[in-house]
């Protein structure tokens, strides 16, 4: 199967990162063709960067089109675009964060989240409102690591995700813990090993279940609203982002 792997940040290393985690798990038929937007922010790390990133990930869904994926993940824990990116495809499109709620809720009654900037909670509050796994999210917890930071970290930032994990895990009465960032996909299988819970990568299982989906062929529903955009003139430096009639 193909499968289009988005970064919704234009830090291309991260997106290689992202790649070769996806690819660890991704079963050997699986074609892994990851990319990001050709503009926006280096590291999504509030609303207003959201904005952009959710722009960037139309325009990558918009640019595959020739390519036809079978299923599209979004590796960004704000699940960037995601609808938008439904109605652009046919092809079943996951988004890291709800991916990992969904695993995470199958493995444990109550999981916490443990993401990057304490700014960027509310962002993932507000997801496991809106996807409905208010029972089984006991909590959210900010780490102060900037997205950028995690990559050439060490074991500081290790460390740190540890005591913020192990602090999550007994506050909130917990049983597994979800990485709250793509950034994070590196980390998961030492801090795995130090934690002895579960421990969830969203891209890892948002690849997983994108093969799931498509080996079943399934696809995104078109009945309804997330039927194909309509067509439509954009204007400006969107112009070319419009969805055009003979799509
Ligand atoms: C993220 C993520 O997954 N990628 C990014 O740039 N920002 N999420 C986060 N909570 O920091």
């Amino acid at each position: 199967m193909k499968l289009l792997l988005i970064n919704p940040n234009t830090t291309s290393s991260m997106t290689e990162a992202i790649a070769t985690g996806a690819r660890a798990v991704a079963c050997p038929t699986t074609e892994i063709h990851a990319v990001q937007p050709s503009f926006g922010p280096v590291s999504i790390e509030g609303h207003y960067d959201e904005v952009f990133a959710a722009a960037g990930v139309a325009e990558q869904v918009r640019a595959a089109h020739t390519w036809q994926p079978d299923a599209v993940v979004i590796a960004c824990f704000g699940d960037p675009g995601l609808e938008a990116a439904r109605e652009a495809c046919h092809a079943p499109v996951l988004g890291i964060a709800e991916a990992a709620f969904h695993a995470a809720s199958m493995l444990s009654t109550g999981f916490s989240v443990v993401t990057t900037m304490t700014r960027t909670c509310i962002i993932a509050e507000r997801l496991v409102q809106r996807y409905g796994f208010e029972h089984q999210c006991r909590g959210v917890h900010g780490t102060d690591i900037p997205v950028l930071s995690l990559e050439d970290g060490g074991a500081q930032v290790l460390d740190q995700l540890e005591q913020t994990a192990r602090h999550a895990l007994s506050h909130d009465r917990s049983g597994a813990i979800v990485l709250g960032c793509a950034g994070m996909t590196t980390l998961c299988a030492a801090l795995s090993q130090r934690l002895g819970v579960p421990v969830i990568d969203g891209v890892a299982v948002a690849v997983k279940f994108a093969e799931a989906l498509a080996s079943l062929h399934l696809f995104t529903s078109k009945h309804g609203d997330y039927a194909t955009p309509l067509a439509k003139t954009y204007t400006g430096w969107s112009a070319p982002l419009g969805w055009p009639t003979a799509q």
